[in-house]
Protein backbone atom coordinates (compact mmCIF):
# COMPACT_ATOMS: atom_id res chain seq x y z
CA UNK A 1 0.00 0.00 0.00
CA UNK A 2 2.77 2.67 0.75
CA UNK A 3 3.55 2.02 -3.16
CA UNK A 4 0.28 3.30 -4.35
CA UNK A 5 0.88 6.53 -6.50
CA UNK A 6 -0.80 9.97 -4.99
CA UNK A 7 -2.85 10.15 -8.28
CA UNK A 8 -5.08 7.65 -7.22
CA UNK A 9 -4.97 8.61 -3.23
CA UNK A 10 -7.74 10.75 -1.71
CA UNK A 11 -6.34 13.71 -0.93
CA UNK A 12 -7.76 15.38 2.76
CA UNK A 13 -6.60 19.08 3.79
CA UNK A 14 -6.62 20.55 6.94
CA UNK A 15 -7.81 24.32 6.36
CA UNK A 16 -8.83 26.77 9.45
CA UNK A 17 -7.66 30.08 10.59
CA UNK A 18 -3.52 30.07 12.02
CA UNK A 19 -2.65 29.12 15.15
CA UNK A 20 -6.14 26.78 16.16
CA UNK A 21 -3.96 23.53 16.14
CA UNK A 22 -3.61 22.08 12.46
CA UNK A 23 -0.22 21.25 12.50
CA UNK A 24 -0.75 19.40 15.82
CA UNK A 25 -3.45 17.62 14.37
CA UNK A 26 -1.81 16.27 11.83
CA UNK A 27 1.34 15.23 13.44
CA UNK A 28 -1.26 13.01 15.75
CA UNK A 29 -2.50 11.52 12.94
CA UNK A 30 0.35 10.35 11.23
CA UNK A 31 2.26 9.89 14.91
CA UNK A 32 5.17 11.78 13.43
CA UNK A 33 6.36 15.20 13.87
CA UNK A 34 6.09 16.11 9.91
CA UNK A 35 4.48 19.81 10.44
CA UNK A 36 6.02 22.22 12.37
CA UNK A 37 4.15 23.19 15.99
CA UNK A 38 4.29 26.98 17.29
CA UNK A 39 3.41 29.34 19.25
CA UNK A 40 3.78 31.98 16.62
CA UNK A 41 0.78 32.10 13.57
CA UNK A 42 1.58 31.57 10.65
CA UNK A 43 4.31 29.60 10.54
CA UNK A 44 3.65 27.07 7.87
CA UNK A 45 3.70 28.54 4.74
CA UNK A 46 3.92 25.95 2.69
CA UNK A 47 1.58 22.82 2.49
CA UNK A 48 2.77 19.71 3.97
CA UNK A 49 1.69 16.73 2.24
CA UNK A 50 2.12 13.37 3.87
CA UNK A 51 1.61 9.93 2.35
CA UNK A 52 0.02 7.75 5.15
CA UNK A 53 -2.37 4.83 5.27
CA UNK A 54 -5.95 5.57 7.03
CA UNK A 55 -7.67 2.38 8.24
CA UNK A 56 -9.63 0.95 7.86
CA UNK A 57 -10.14 3.40 5.02
CA UNK A 58 -6.71 2.71 2.83
CA UNK A 59 -3.71 4.78 1.68
CA UNK A 60 -4.52 8.53 1.50
CA UNK A 61 -2.59 11.99 1.38
CA UNK A 62 -2.75 14.38 4.45
CA UNK A 63 -1.89 17.62 3.50
CA UNK A 64 -1.25 20.52 6.40
CA UNK A 65 -1.86 24.00 5.19
CA UNK A 66 -1.18 27.54 6.06
CA UNK A 67 -3.62 29.31 7.90
CA UNK A 68 -6.89 30.72 6.03
CA UNK A 69 -5.80 34.20 7.42
CA UNK A 70 -2.13 34.59 6.58
CA UNK A 71 -0.89 36.59 4.65
CA UNK A 72 2.25 37.20 2.45
CA UNK A 73 5.51 38.12 3.10
N1 LIG B 1 -4.54 24.02 24.52
C1 LIG B 1 -4.28 23.44 23.35
N2 LIG B 1 -3.29 23.95 22.58
C2 LIG B 1 -3.05 23.36 21.41
C3 LIG B 1 -3.81 22.25 20.93
N3 LIG B 1 -3.33 21.89 19.70
C4 LIG B 1 -2.34 22.75 19.44
N4 LIG B 1 -2.15 23.63 20.45
C5 LIG B 1 -1.15 24.73 20.52
O1 LIG B 1 -1.60 25.77 19.66
C6 LIG B 1 -0.48 26.41 19.06
C7 LIG B 1 -0.64 26.38 17.52
O2 LIG B 1 -0.60 25.03 17.08
P1 LIG B 1 -0.27 24.65 15.56
O3 LIG B 1 -0.47 23.18 15.42
O4 LIG B 1 1.06 25.20 15.14
O5 LIG B 1 -1.46 25.43 14.80
P2 LIG B 1 -1.61 25.76 13.24
O6 LIG B 1 -1.07 27.15 13.05
O7 LIG B 1 -3.12 25.71 12.99
O8 LIG B 1 -0.87 24.74 12.45
C8 LIG B 1 0.77 25.66 19.52
O9 LIG B 1 1.32 26.40 20.60
C9 LIG B 1 0.21 24.32 19.99
O10 LIG B 1 1.02 23.77 21.01
C10 LIG B 1 -4.85 21.73 21.78
O11 LIG B 1 -5.54 20.77 21.46
N5 LIG B 1 -5.03 22.38 22.96
MG1 LIG C 1 0.59 25.02 10.98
Amino acid sequence: MLSTPRGIRPYIALFGRRNVGKSSLINALANQNIALVSDTAGMTTDPVYKNMELLPFGPVVLIDTAGLDDVLG
